[in-house]
C-alpha cells in the first residue's frame, strides 16, 4: 500500500512537473531542436533495433519516423533513445524523450498515475508462452510445477501470477532487467517456459540456438494493448501523435499508399482528399502543414505497408494481421474519420 501511494505520489509530482515544464511546448521545443527524440526498445525484431551500423528499424521505430516526416518532411529528423522496459516510463515524466515507442502495454494506472497518456494502440498484442517442444506440454493448463523466464518492469509478471492463480496451478519465476537474458536464460535451460507479449515470442524465438525446438503455446492470457505515450498536459502534442497513427490507418483504409500517393493528390474522393490535405486544413489545426499525411505516407508508408515490412509477410517474424487488422477486414484497427 505505501508503496503504491508513493508511486502515485511520484506520477502526480511528475504530471505536475510536466504540466509546467512542457505544457504546450513539446512541439515548439523539438521544432527548435530539429528533431524529436523517441524512447525506443533496444533489442525486439520487428518493432525497435539498432544493427551494427546504429540503423534503426522496426513498427515502433517507424512510427517515430512518421511523426518526424509530418513535421519536418524528413524521416531522418529522430533521435532514438535505448530504454528498457524499467527506466522508459521515466525517460518520457523527466523530458528526456518526447515520445516512448516502445511496445508499451496501454494500462488504467500507467494512463492515470505517471502523468502520461497512451495516444493509441499500434499493435494489439496478448501474453503467451514458450516451452521447449522435448518438454512433451501442448497448453498452458499443464504448467503446473513449472519455472518460467521473465522481464522485470513490464505487465507480464501481474499476468503470470493471474493465469497461475486462478488455474490453481504453482509456479516459480525468475525475472531479469533485459530481454536479452531473460531469453538466454531460457534458451539455456534454466526455466521451463519463457513468457511475454506473443509478438516478443516470435521475436525472440528467432535468436534461439535451434529456433524449431520450441514452440509456442495456444494460449493468449492477456490483453496487451501497445500504443505510444506522451507526457500529460500537452494536448498539441498528443493530438500530432495520435493523428500520426489514424492518418496511417486511414490512408490504408482508403488505398493511399507511398507508391500511388502523388496520384492520389489528384483523387476527387472527399474523405482521400481530406486526408491528403488537397481540401481543409487539418494539419494547421493539429500545428503542423496541410500536406502532413502526404509526407508520412510518402516517406514512411501506411498502416499496412508498416506492418507488412517490419512483423509481417515481408519481415522474418512472418506475423499475421490478425487482430491487427483493419475492422474492414475482420481486425481491430480502427481510427476516426478526418473531417
Ligand atoms: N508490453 C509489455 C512488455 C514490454 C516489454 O518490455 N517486453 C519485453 C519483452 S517482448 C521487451 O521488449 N524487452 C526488450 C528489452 O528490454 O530489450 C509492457 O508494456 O510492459
Amino acid at each position: 500500500m505505501k508503496r503504491a501511494i508513493a508511486t502515485i505520489a511520484v506520477g502526480l509530482a511528475a504530471s505536475l512537473f510536466a504540466g509546467a515544464a512542457f505544457a504546450q511546448s513539446t512541439l515548439n521545443n523539438v521544432k527548435q531542436k530539429g528533431f524529436l527524440t523517441c524512447g525506443s526498445n533496444p533489442g525486439l525484431a520487428g518493432f525497435g533495433v539498432p544493427d551494427a551500423q546504429g540503423n534503426w528499424t522496426g513498427l515502433d521505430v517507424d512510427f517515430c519516423r512518421a511523426i518526424a516526416a509530418a513535421i519536418f518532411n524528413d524521416p531522418t529528423k529522430v533521435r532514438f533513445i535505448p530504454l528498457s522496459a524499467k527506466d522508459r516510463f521515466t525517460a518520457l515524466q523527466s523530458g528526456e524523450i518526447d515520445v516512448l515507442a516502445r511496445n508499451s502495454t496501454w494500462t488504467m494506472s500507467r494512463d492515470t498515475q505517471l502523468g502520461l497518456d497512451f495516444t493509441g494502440i499500434n499493435y494489439y498484442d496478448g501474453q503467451g508462452f514458450m516451452v521447449r517442444k522435448k518438454l512433451g506440454v501442448s497448453s498452458a493448463k499443464e504448467l503446473n510445477g513449472a519455472t518460467v523466464c521473465t522481464q522485470q518492469g513490464t505487465t507480464t509478471e501481474l499476468n503470470l501470477a493471474d493465469f497461475f492463480r486462478s488455474n490453481n496451478m504453482k509456479y516459480e519465476v525468475v525475472a531479469f532487467a533485459t530481454a536479452d537474458e531473460t531469453f538466454k536464460a531460457y534458451d539455456a535451460g534454466r526455466c521451463d517456459a519463457f513468457t511475454t507479449d506473443a509478438s516478443g515470442l516470435y521475436a525472440e524465438r528467432l535468436k534461439a540456438a535451434n529456433p524449431d525446438e520450441h514452440i509456442v503455446l495456444p494460449e493468449i492470457i492477456s490483453k496487451e494493448p501497445l500504443g505510444p505515450v506522451v507526457r500529460h498536459g500537452d494536448n498539441q502534442w498528443a493530438d500530432i501523435v495520435r493523428w500520426v497513427h489514424f492518418a496511417m490507418l486511414n490512408a490504408e483504409e482508403l488505398g493511399v499508399s507511398k507508391a500511388n500517393v502523388d496520384q492520389q493528390l489528384k483523387s476527387e474522393n472527399p474523405e482521400i482528399k481530406r486526408l491528403l490535405g488537397t481540401e481543409g486544413k487539418f494539419g494547421e489545426a493539429i500545428g503542423v502543414t496541410n500536406d502532413w499525411a502526404v509526407r508520412i505516407i510518402k516517406h514512411v508508408g501506411n498502416y499496412g505497408e508498416v506492418f507488412e515490412r517490419n512483423v509481417g509477410a515481408g519481415s522474418p517474424l512472418k506475423i499475421q494481421r490478425g487482430q491487427n487488422a483493419l475492422w474492414t477486414k475482420g481486425g481491430l484497427q480502427y481510427a476516426p474519420p478526418i473531417r
